[in-house]
């Protein structure tokens, strides 16, 4: 029997751009996460966790990011690593993990060659990278051992080609028969974020243990995996060690009752940490203003928002004219004449623009008036 903790693509070191402020609490926590998986490992009794390439966002990674994720390695010297790099820490010269540091740790393997490596419990078949625009299945090399004891365990980090369309790659190529052809019993690979498992759990992706990006679905775990004797269908358990929650939506705007619905969703997602909103369609001027305090508001509950709003088209009412009364004359009639551009416009940049201008005028208006 053996049963492991297979994970991939911490990707530690990544600048998380497009997150904005919240990109140092998104790099913080993919280190921090580390613990949850090696954690999983001991409570769980793992004979060992399989680390499936990209580790580190690239080989140039800063030695303070390396320096901690080794600490975190030596705080679980109970836990064998097996480390196969991806495509992002690739092996070669300049390779990461060439650096001293990692030479020092006695509980961490690096796998450089295709050479099966004995690990308690099972037999690991490597599929190194050796160039990232690999266009040959990487899993050529595995032997075939359906006449040879024990359990084996294929390692890759690619794209699984042929019967699961919407995921090929040109490059890193996999091809999932290698299962039949080798007669290994497990195949555990890496590259893509989300935990996904094929041929009746003989094949899986963990997913990366802390989310990246909005849209990454079935990441923030690690999986153990146990198999009982060689033949046996692999059993999986993914077990939760993502700490940030991530919540993306896009909206159609019609009319007032679009803002009750936003707010009803915005009510189910104020726990979330990261929240991504898209607008389509078409805004009345005046919810415009309650759509930006809306917004404004919402940015401060997360640790990140971002409201798309470059889809969204606002709409000035026909008949303005009964309703601006700001007041003053000036402002009335500059009201009037915005209002005029933006039903004659055309060009969606311009009419956001007036929109803007009206929205604004309409609230320095109303502040005039109190
Ligand atoms: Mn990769």
């Amino acid at each position: 029997m053996v049963r492991f903790v297979q994970t991939s693509d911490w990707q530690v070191g990544m600048k998380g751009g497009g997150l904005g402020d919240a990109a140092s609490i998104v790099r913080e926590a993919r280190v921090k996460s580390i613990h949850n998986v090696l954690k999983a490992a001991q409570e769980h009794d793992a004979d060992f966790a399989l680390l499936c390439g990209d580790i580190f966002e690239h080989n140039m990674v800063g030695q303070e990011d390396v320096r901690a994720v080794v600490a975190i390695f030596n705080q679980y010297p109970d836990v064998p690593l097996y480390l196969l790099p991806g495509n992002h820490d690739i092996l070669g010269a300049d390779c990461i993990y060439n650096r001293e540091i990692f030479q020092r740790i006695g509980h961490l393997t690096i796998i450089r060659t295709g050479d099966p490596v004995e690990v308690p419990g099972a037999t690991l078949h490597p599929c190194p990278i050796l160039s990232k625009f690999a266009t040959h299945d990487l899993t050529t090399a595995i032997p075939t051992v359906h006449e040879t004891d024990g359990i084996h365990i294929g390692v890759a980090h690619g794209s699984l080609t042929g019967e699961f369309p919407g995921w090929e790659d040109t490059t890193l190529p996999i091809d999932p028969s290698c299962i039949d052809r080798t007669g290994i019993d497990y195949l555990a690979l890496g590259h893509w974020h989300g935990y996904r498992a094929y041929k009746d759990n003989r094949i899986a992706y963990s997913g990366t243990h802390e989310q990246t990006k909005y849209d990454e679905d079935g990441a923030g775990q690690c999986l153990l995996v146990r198999i009982d004797e060689k033949g046996d269908t692999p059993k999986i358990e993914s077990v939760s060690t993502g700490q940030l929650s991530w919540a993306s939506s896009e909206f159609e705007m019609r009319d007032s009752t679009s803002l009750d619905e936003l707010k009803s969703y915005l009510e189910s997602v104020k726990e979330t940490d990261m929240v991504r909103l898209e607008f389509r369609g078409e805004l009345p001027l005046e919810c415009k203003e309650e759509l930006d305090n809306t917004l404004e508001f919402q940015a401060t509950l997360h640790k990140n928002f971002r409201a798309k709003t470059e889809s969204l088209d606002v709409i000035a009412p026909a008949q303005l004219d009964e309703r601006i009364e700001l007041g003053d004359a000036t402002l009335d009639q500059t009201a009037k004449e915005l209002n005029q551009l933006l039903t004659d416009e055309t060009d969606p940049k311009q009419r956001k623009i007036i929109a803007e201008a009206l929205t604004h005028l309409l609230r320095f208006g109303k502040d005039v008036q109190v």
